[in-house]
């Protein structure tokens, strides 16, 4: 029978087009396998368990299709999903793979660049809608400098919040209601990106003129190339009621852009951030953007996607057996342990609560002297994480 690690729809586990669809190039090499078509992606994770996919605009319709060539792929890909079942929860478009867009989309100084890239994006949202995705994410890949010479950073800034605000109202004007999830991400393939982090991003949605419509859509592997910490910033959208998407993968502090299977590297913070998604009541979609090894061959890649949904759901159990666990919950209680009577006046200004709060004596060495036993939780941690009763 299942077992606790077998995908289901209810998981609403999803994968990108373009993550079995990665040919193992990279930019020392040429491809080393024929990616997955988006049929034979649909197909193969239909018997996963997984719920859906997502694509860019030419992930489906390659750039430059004629109008009869897209109705066919289109009719084509339909078809497919109808038979597995599988949703397209998502839908992006791609403004980094073409030349136009070598010095960005939304942020070039040319106005026939930024404009091409409006029309790339409505016809995408278009076609998004088609297969009834509701939430639209931006990535802004080519939206940065390694010159800052040749674009001021402001500008640049005031262009992304111009073309969001466009896109919310055309989705608005046509009843499409998407919702939409804006990407950071530090550098590569530019040597900076605007907006590289979640919390920039929650910043610049702050400016929007429909800010209730837009959330981001972090990436494990974006934060960890910075070397910050993931969960902190799923935290801060979460609490914001920002986190519309997540992009689930794997990554290294310090190196390139890795897109490792989710949870192969730093399986710590990867379960706290699982800790917080299940325990929290996220019910978005729970998206990889990984692709296979290079050195994967297409059996290889199928067992990088079940992986990856293996991978969480053995963190959500060890979620679940953290939070029931005696030593665990000991600790907890000495922890949070405290004066109660305290918390009606850390929240709610009245003046009254400041004049007591300045008036009271309190006793900073005691404060200092309670006991937090730090080392034995985070080994409990380990050891749980270890499969070590
Ligand atoms: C990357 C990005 C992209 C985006 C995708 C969806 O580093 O390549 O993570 O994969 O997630 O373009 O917008
Ligand atoms: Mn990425
Ligand atoms: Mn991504």
């Amino acid at each position: 029978m299942d077992s606790p690690y077998t995908p289901q729809k209810a998981h609403k586990f999803t994968f990108g087009l373009w993550t079995l669809g990665n040919p193992g190039r990279d930019p020392f090499g040429e491809p080393t396998r024929k990616g997955y078509s988006p049929v034979e992606m649909v197909e193969a994770l239909a018997d996963t368990g997984a719920y859906g996919v997502n694509f860019h605009d030419n992930d489906l319709v390659p750039f430059g299709s004629s109008a009869q060539e897209q109705d066919r792929i289109v009719s084509e890909f339909k078809q497919a999903l109808q038979r597995t079942g599988i949703a397209v929860p998502m839908a992006t478009t791609n403004l980094f793979s073409q030349p136009v867009f070598k010095d960005g989309a939304f942020t070039s100084n040319d106005p026939g660049v930024r404009a091409f890239a409006y029309q790339k994006v409505l016809r995408s949202m278009d076609l998004g809608k088609e297969f009834g995705a509701e939430t639209y994410v931006f990535w802004g890949g080519r939206e940065g400098a390694e010159v800052d010479a040749s674009k001021e950073a402001d500008v640049a800034v005031s262009r992304m919040r111009d073309a969001i605000n466009f896109f919310v109202e055309y989705s608005e004007d046509q009843g499409y209601g998407y919702k939409f999830a804006l990407e950071a991400k530090p550098n590569e393939p530019r040597g900076d990106i605007y907006l590289p982090t979640t919390g920039a991003m929650l910043g610049f949605i702050a400016t929007l003129d429909k800010p209730h419509l837009v959330g981001v859509n972090p990436e494990v592997a974006h934060e960890q190339i910075s070397g910050l910490n993931f969960y902190h910033a799923v935290a801060q959208a979460f609490d914001a009621g920002k986190l519309f998407h997540i992009d689930l993968n794997g990554q290294k502090p310090g190196r390139f852009d890795q897109d490792l299977r989710f949870g192969q590297e730093d399986a710590k913070n990867a379960f706290f951030l699982v800790r917080l998604l299940e325990g929290k009541g996220y019910n978005g979609p729970r998206h990889f953007d990984a692709h296979a090894l290079r050195t994967s061959d297409h059996a290889d890649v199928l067992a990088f996607a079940k992986g990856c949904m293996r991978s969480y759901l053995i963190l959500k159990e060890k979620a679940a057996q953290f939070d029931a666990d005696p030593e665990v919950r000991e600790i907890f209680a000495q922890i949070h342990a405290g004066d109660a009577g305290l918390e009606s006046y850390l929240t709610g200004f009245t003046k009254d609560k400041a004049t007591a709060l300045k008036s009271r004596a309190f006793d900073p060495a005691a404060l200092a002297a309670k006991p937090l036993p730090y080392e034995r939780l985070d080994q409990r941690v380990f050891d749980i994480l270890m499969g070590v009763a």
